[in-house]
Formats: structure tokens, C-alpha cells, sequence
């Protein structure tokens, strides 16, 4: 990192030993997934050099804007509307649980058999090694699965935490109850921030984050092309790295990025050889710096061209109609583009079945992998859905459970190599 920022994670109370070792982990395992990887575009140094600096500056940022009576909101899931938190001159983090580093703390506290992606995020606080956890004045949580909605409970004790109540299936009614969730929000993070919601303040922040997407959905377009542009790992990385740069800084590094993709496309360059088979995935999110799955597949030499994820697809594909010229109707408008994200945590969830064939056949892979969390139930249970529906299209899906240890890499890379092997 370019500056020492010692003195600043001692003053958010870090555990600053462990903390250490955690940077030493991820600054081995950095250069080794994505340094490694011939032939990148230039315009993912921006991206190498956020992660360089993954506990640095952008904590900084977040001080400074504290100092100035900022607020700072962390989160851990697409339904919670950045929009708001923009709009009050708040900033949202979508925070971290990719590691298995911060699992043991939490065990402490919640059982072993649960989901790596909530005990990791509880354990980054409870283990004092996330500054980001340090920096949010709130965690913005939801009842979306049971694991998350009781971990909240139990996070609540030592950190602030308000919870939005997301329901479980989308009709008229439970819209209603959703969009009253969504105007609680506002009402609590105005008090929080001490700022005053209005139209154009709302617009202002629903554009930004339009724009963002907008962004997002070039790139997914343009990695799509034959040969590929730009790998899977480093798209991946730049959908992890959303959640939680500056937004503007981000869209405009991205739109960079895109151009010069662009150019390669025009000019058949790629980091892939032409007849490279080409995978999508859909599943459970990737968070940072979960890379497991795209290191082993793009090491055997095959793309992954789309997430049908929340680090992916499901973050970016929908924007909010930002043509209301009330409150009332930019509120409607959140809600609605929150029901057009399929969760495994709705039922039915027939949609999301729609997108991942709308995503395979756009997208040009050969099949898709339904990566799943261990312990996650909503996710597990409807690969009963989603084997069945694919297997009537006529779509090669392989169905894979995975945690965030590295034991299992060989039997991935085995199952993984045959699954191609029969495509
Ligand atoms: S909208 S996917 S970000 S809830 S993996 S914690 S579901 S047991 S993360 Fe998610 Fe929002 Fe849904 Fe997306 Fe629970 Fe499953 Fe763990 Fe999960």
C-alpha cells in the first residue's frame, strides 16, 4: 500500500496482528489470480490498484467523509436502495464476507453449519480486522434468508444495525408492504444523516446508480465476443470492487475500460484463443474475495462470459425508472425494480429460471455451473428447479457445492475438467 495506514486502523480498533496476516494472505493470493493472466486490457490497473490499496485509501475516503458529518451505511445485499443512501449524502458499502480467514471468530458465536458468507461477514467484526465494518455508522440488513435474518439479531448487539423487511412473495400486496419498507429506509437514514430526501435529490441519486449499471451491462455485453476480450476472473473482480468504490470514480473507470474492450473486439484480440469453451454460472453471490470458482475454471482454459448472480447480473441488469417527478413515484419505482430481481428467497422463483436461459443463449456458452454456498437452503433446494428446467432446454448444467476453503480445489478442477470434457 502506498502510505502507511496503521494509525488509522488502530483508531477504528482493529486487531492489527491479525489484520496484518489477513493482508498477508490476500496480497499472496492477488498476484497469483489475476497478475498471472496474459494479455489484460490496460484499463484494469484502476482495478489492480483499488485492491492494492483494498484497506487504504478508500477507508480514508470514508474517514474524511465522516469528518465532514458524512454517513456511512453498510450492506450486504442488492435489495437495500443505494439510491437513498446516495441522495442523503451517505455512503454505501457493500461490505465483504468472501474469506474463510474470518470463519473461527464467528463460530464463537453461531453454528458451524451455516452459510461461510454470513459467518464471514460476522466474523470480520467480531475479529476487529474489517475497517469498513469499523467506518459504517450502520449495517443496513434484511430479512431475505433465515441464516442473514438471525444473524442480524445477533449482530445487532455489537454493532448498529437496522433491518428492512423483504418479503417472500411478490404480488400486489406484499409490494405495498415492501415499498412501506423502503420509506421506513428513508425516513431512518434521514434522521441518521440529518439530511432531507426530495425529488431531485432522489433522481440524483437513482441516476448515479443507473449510471453505474449502465456501465456494467457494456462491459457484460462486450465480454460476450469471440474471441473473448477480457476474462471472467477480472469482470468478476470489477462487479466485487462495485459494491464498494466511489460510484462515479467506478463508472467512469469502467466506461475506460469498455472503450478499450471495444477496440479489442473490433480488432479480434482476446485473452482466450477462439474455440475456448465458454461457461455462464448462476448461484449464490461472490463476495470479495471469494475467486475460487473463476480461478479454477479460467485455469483450464475455459471463459466465463456471465454471472447470473448478485455479483453479476442481478446487480446491474435492471435500473430504476428515474422519470417520477414525486417522491411517491421514485419510490415506486425502487420497489419495482427490486421485484424484477429473482432471489432465491422469493418463492416461486420461476423468473430467475428465465433469466439464466436468457443469459446462456445470449451469451454463447457451451453450459452453465450452478455454484452454490454450502448451507445455503434457498439456493440448494431450487437446483431442484433449476437441473429440471435447463435439462428440458437442453442446457449441460453442472451443479457444484463449495465453501471458501481451498480443500476442494482438486475435486472442483476434476469435476469441472469433465463436465467440459462432455460438452
Ligand atoms: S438478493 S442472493 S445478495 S440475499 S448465500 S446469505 S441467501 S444462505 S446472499 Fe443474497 Fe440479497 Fe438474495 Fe442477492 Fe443466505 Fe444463501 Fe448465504 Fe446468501
Amino acid at each position: 500500500m502506498a502510505e502507511d495506514y496503521r494509525k488509522m486502523w488502530a483508531g477504528l480498533g482493529l486487531d492489527l496482528e491479525k489484520h496484518d496476516k489477513l493482508l498477508g494472505i490476500l496480497g499472496e493470493a492477488y498476484p497469483q489470480f489475476f497478475l498471472s493472466q496474459q494479455n489484460r486490457p490496460e484499463g484494469m490497473e484502476y482495478f489492480d490498484f483499488v485492491i492494492s490499496e483494498i484497506h487504504g485509501l478508500r477507508v480514508k475516503e470514508l474517514l474524511d467523509h465522516k469528518e465532514k458529518g458524512g454517513k456511512i451505511f453498510g450492506t450486504f445485499c442488492v435489495y437495500v436502495p443505494d439510491e437513498i443512501i446516495s441522495a442523503l449524502n451517505g455512503i454505501g458499502v457493500g461490505l465483504c464476507a468472501g474469506t474463510d480467514f474470518s470463519i473461527p471468530d464467528a463460530e464463537v458465536d453461531l453454528p458451524r453449519n451455516l452459510c461461510p458468507l454470513i459467518k464471514s461477514f460476522y466474523g470480520f467484526k467480531v475479529g476487529r480486522v474489517c475497517p469498513y465494518f469499523e467506518a459504517c455508522d450502520v449495517i443496513i440488513g434484511e430479512t431475505t434468508c433465515d441464516g442473514k435474518t438471525k444473524a442480524y439479531e445477533v449482530l445487532g448487539e455489537v454493532h448498529p444495525t437496522f433491518v428492512m423487511e423483504i418479503p417472500h412473495r411478490k404480488n400486489e400486496e406484499t409490494m405495498k408492504l415492501w415499498r412501506s419498507e423502503i420509506v421506513k429506509f428513508a425516513r431512518y437514514a434521514e434522521e441518521l444523516t440529518g439530511e432531507k430526501l426530495t425529488v431531485e435529490r432522489l433522481r440524483a441519486g437513482i441516476k448515479l446508480h443507473n449510471e453505474k449499471r449502465r456501465a456494467l451491462q457494456r462491459l457484460h455485453q462486450l465480454r460476450r465476443a469471440e474471441p473473448v476480450p477480457v476474462s471472467g476472473k477480472d469482470v468478476l473482480l470489477i462487479n466485487q470492487i462495485a459494491f464498494y468504490d466511489d460510484p462515479t470514480r467506478f463508472t467512469g473507470s469502467v466506461n475506460k475500460l469498455a472503450d478499450e474492450v471495444e477496440k479489442r473486439v473490433a480488432a479480434g484480440e482476446g485473452v482466450f484463443p477462439n474455440d475456448a469453451v465458454k461457461l455462464i454460472t448462476t448461484g449464490t453471490p461472490f463476495a470479495i474475495p471469494n475467486w475460487k470458482l473463476h480461478h479454477v475454471v479460467e485455469s483450464a482454459g475455459v471463459a466465463i462470459v456471465g454471472e447470473e448472480s448478485c455479483v453479476g447480473s442481478r446487480y446491474f441488469d435492471t435500473l430504476v425508472d428515474d422519470s417520477g417527478e414525486t417522491l411517491d413515484e421514485l419510490f415506486d419505482a425502487l420497489a419495482e425494480r427490486s421485484f424484477k430481481i429473482h432471489c432465491a428467497c422469493f418463492t416461486p422463483n420461476d423468473a430467475r429460471l428465465d433469466d439464466i436461459i436468457k443469459m446462456y443463449r445470449g451469451s454463447g456458452a457451451a453450459g452453465v455451473i450452478n455454484y452454490n454456498l454450502s448451507f445455503c437452503t434457498p439456493y440448494l433446494v431450487e437446483n431442484y428447479h433449476i437441473e429440471k428446467r435447463l435439462a428440458a432446454e437442453g442446457i449441460p448444467v453442472l451443479t457444484l457445492e463449495s465453501d471458501y476453503g481451498m480443500g476442494d480445489v482438486g475435486q472442483l478442477q476434476t469435476r469441472i475438467g469433465a463436465f467440459v470434457e462432455s460438452l
